[in-house]
């Protein structure tokens, strides 16, 4: 009699404190991709995708659900907002529609790491949190600076008369230069090339290749200014919800992603080796022209950043740039 008493406590104690376990677990995390599931950002998420998953069974683990083809890119930061996601890769400039502030990622100077020790990373996401009810997590591109892609030869930079393709990251700084500006999510590109609807674009050193651009594309406009920014972001109530144990996981998993970034630099190097096969020209100015071209990127940058967010701007602009 005794003795089954204790065994049914025991066994109401075991029930109960599995149930609550097994509730706290394992969380799964839908996440969503702006960039194409066959491009260079997403080809590198993949294998750590996979790696989280398999070391994470029974703590945390990831769905990736796909890129624009399941959600237009544009569109995903307001999922991440209002949590129809948990997670996505994006950048910035797709989600000035939560915040202008988003862009702002593409002005730092400092790599991710050095953002992390210097108040970069949580300055970035006290804004994350308070406008765009998102957690920013992890950059997973750095190095890789933007350039203009043009069909026309240019012998300044002045971009009178050519109608350029652009996002958020190029506009101020394209239109400084004359250019007509259209703006287009990166799908479109190709066909926009091909009917001629625009003479060039921008995108970073990396990457034309992927969409097939290169077979569009006459030059290429050196140097590159700013630095393309692509990360992790999570939906706030998401990241807030996870157990110490899950939030621990994660941070481990996204520190050892931007350890990683590394990799850019060499990609730089043979993604211009690979343009310079395919028969892209560089057209490069001297180095008194080069210098001020990029100078002017960060100055009508920054200024574009003060006019639209000024407190930020201003909290930002010492922590992002090089000292
Ligand atoms: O689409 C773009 O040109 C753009 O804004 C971007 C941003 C980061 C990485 C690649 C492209």
């Amino acid at each position: 009699m005794k003795l089954s008493i204790v065994h049914k406590a025991a066994a109401l104690l075991l029930a109960t404190g599995f149930a609550a376990g097994a509730a706290a677990q394992e969380a799964t995390l839908r996440l969503v991709s702006a960039f194409a599931e066959n491009g260079i950002y997403v080809q590198r998420l993949q294998p750590w995708i996979q790696k989280f998953n398999a070391e994470g069974k029974g703590v945390l683990q990831i769905n990736f659900i796909g890129g624009p083809k399941a959600m237009p890119p544009f569109e995903v930061g307001n999922a991440v907002k209002t949590g129809v996601v948990d997670m996505a890769l994006n950048t910035g400039a797709f989600y000035t529609n939560v915040m202008p502030e988003a862009d702002f990622l593409k002005l730092t100077q400092v790599p991710v790491a050095e953002q992390r020790r210097n108040g970069a990373f949580d300055a970035i996401n006290k804004v994350w949190n308070e406008k765009g009810n998102m957690q920013y997590l992890a950059r997973m591109v750095e190095n890789q600076p933007f350039h203009i892609y043009t069909n026309k030869k240019v012998e300044k930079p002045d971009l009178a008369g050519l109608k350029i393709r652009i996002t958020p990251v190029y506009r101020d700084f394209f239109q400084s230069l004359n250019a007509n500006v259209i703006t287009t999510p990166p799908g479109e590109v190709y066909t926009a090339l091909e009917r001629g609807v625009v003479d060039g674009y921008g995108w970073p050193i990396g990457g034309i290749f992927d969409l097939n651009w290169h077979e569009k594309t006459k030059f290429r406009i050196d140097p590159g200014f700013y630095d393309a920014e692509v990360s992790l972001i999570m939906n706030l109530p998401a990241y807030r919800k996870l157990t110490p144990a899950q939030r621990d996981y994660l941070q481990k998993q996204l520190l050892a992603l931007e350890a990683q970034n590394t990799f850019w630099a060499q990609y730089t190097a043979d993604e211009v080796a690979r343009q310079q096969k395919a028969g892209i020209e560089t057209i490069k100015f001297d180095a008194a022209t080069s210098k001020s071209f990029v100078d002017k990127a960060y100055q009508v940058g920054w200024a574009s950043a003060e006019k639209q967010s000024p407190e930020i701007a201003g909290r930002f602009k010492p922590l992002f740039s090089r000292k």
